[in-house]
């Protein structure tokens, strides 16, 4: 670096890292749900000037001088997502889903106030309510709604709990559900105690709008969603007031921005502004549609894939884009284990809890896998047989390495496991069939 001048800025240290990473993407393959590859609008107009300017306020509302072109941008993005979504008022400004979840709490909630949302063990968010580490949890009364036997939300136990705490809000959202929210039971429940009802659709927003889920937009008052998940734009997130949300509360959408600006945050982010008005068009097109129907497909088929390998899913299967694997079978806490002997093997996924975690949320016994990112590559059916064969190699050639009962030396374990899979010939061979298969795929394919 000591020679290099500004004007040389591939030749940072940090441009040879982000080629790593590219490397990395491009030669193995990515399960994990809550991500996704975009398109390279979205990702050029990420590091255009955009990023110079502060535009505090909304268009036509600003704090600072030099925002004509900024504010057709933003403007641009609003009338787009009200256009795809059907909704009278929508907010591009939160800088991501956990932000936009407080904003959406700050503005309809008094601290104290009652909020009801599904607990994270049963596939929620954290800042839908979690009692102790979230904003969500400590100002306000947090009361937490759960999963029947069939791992599906339970419905009748929900309207118990709101009939019982009346909450002021309700949030149908998940993070780790592989299965259909019914909004309007949400709703119902949502009226019968006067609670406004906040939508969280980050996961599912490209299936909502591919036609691939049921669609919040009759039922919530509010819908959150980010913007880089299945809706495969930038890093970001989105708050829309639908018609109800207004009939309930005329000055609903006022409320939302300003929690938004200035209750939580300063200037926005123009460049993922311009970003979102970018993945809003791509959303739009027929080929998109075809994107949404593929991610279902392909979940379809990896569980099928992975169920006819006898591994067990969570509530048998999905409807989404996600799925859960129960690793208990194998072991209370395995889903740390395969997690980290698949990305060895080339595959990345999350290990997650499942409903009734007999473990711990740090050494849980699931791993959550998806299809969004490897749909986007271009990848279908057959690949997911594959995808579903290796991941049955590496969690049976692994099976006899359980987490200790002892707490203490977990980690100890742990560690040594990590060293050990890394020279894992069985696990290194995998990778390699991994890599011949991804590289043929690029990262972004319509
Ligand atoms: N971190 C996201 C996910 O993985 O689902 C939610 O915020």
């Amino acid at each position: 670096m000591s020679k290099q001048t500004p004007s040389q800025p591939k030749q940072h240290a940090v441009f040879d890292l982000v080629k790593r990473e590219e490397q990395r993407q491009k030669e193995m393959i990515g399960l994990i749900p809550s991500e996704n590859h975009s398109s390279e609008a979205v990702r050029s107009v990420l590091s255009s000037c955009l990023s110079s300017k502060y535009a505090e306020g909304y268009p036509r509302r600003r704090y600072y001088e030099g925002n004509q072109i900024i504010d057709e941008i933003e403007q641009l993005a609003q009338e787009r997502l009200k256009k795809l979504f059907d909704v009278p008022h929508v907010n591009v400004q939160p800088y991501s889903g956990s932000p936009a979840n407080s904003a959406v709490e700050f503005a309809v909630l008094e601290p104290g106030d009652t909020l009801l949302g599904l607990s994270l063990s049963s596939g929620g968010h954290l800042t839908h309510g979690h009692p102790q580490v979230t904003f969500s949890g400590r100002f306000f009364k947090s009361v937490q709604y759960g999963l029947d036997e069939q791992a599906r939300i339970d419905y009748e136990a929900l309207r118990q709990l709101a009939l019982q705490h009346r909450p002021k809000l309700i949030i149908a959202g998940t993070t780790a559900y592989p299965f259909t929210l019914d909004f309007a039971k949400f709703a119902a429940i949502a009226d019968e105690v006067g609670a406004y009802l906040l939508a969280d659709i980050s996961h599912i927003t490209g299936l909502v709008v591919g036609g691939e889920h049921p669609s919040p937009v009759p039922h919530a008052h509010i819908i959150m969603s980010t913007t880089h998940k299945t809706f495969r734009g930038p890093r970001g997130a989105m708050l829309m007031v639908t018609k109800r949300g207004l009939a309930k509360d005329p000055d609903l959408a006022d409320k939302i921005d300003k929690a938004v600006f200035p209750g939580l945050q300063g200037g926005p982010h123009n460049e993922t502004t311009a970003a979102i008005a970018i993945a809003a068009e791509e959303a739009s097109l027929p080929a998109f549609k075809q994107y949404a129907q593929q991610i279902r497909k392909n979940a379809l088929s990896l569980a099928a894939a992975l169920q006819a390998q006898n591994l067990k899913l969570v509530g048998d299967g999905t409807d989404n884009h996600l799925l859960l694997l129960d690793l208990t079978p194998f072991g209370e806490g395995f889903g740390t284990q395969v997690a980290f002997a698949l990305d060895v093997a080339g595959i990345y996924a999350n290990r997650n809890t499942i409903p009734n975690e007999p473990c711990s949320p740090f050494y849980p016994s699931g791993l959550r896998i998806g299809t969004p990112l490897v749909t986007t590559r271009g990848m279908k059916e057959a690949e997911m047989v594959r995808i579903a064969e290796w991941i049955a190699r590496v969690v049976k050639h692994i099976k006899h390495e359980q987490l200790p009962a002892d707490r203490q030396a977990r980690q100890q374990f742990l560690k040594d496991f990590k060293l050990r899979s890394a020279q894992d010939e069985v696990l290194l061979a995998i990778r390699q069939e991994v890599k011949e298969m991804a590289s043929q795929f690029p990262l972004f394919a319509w």
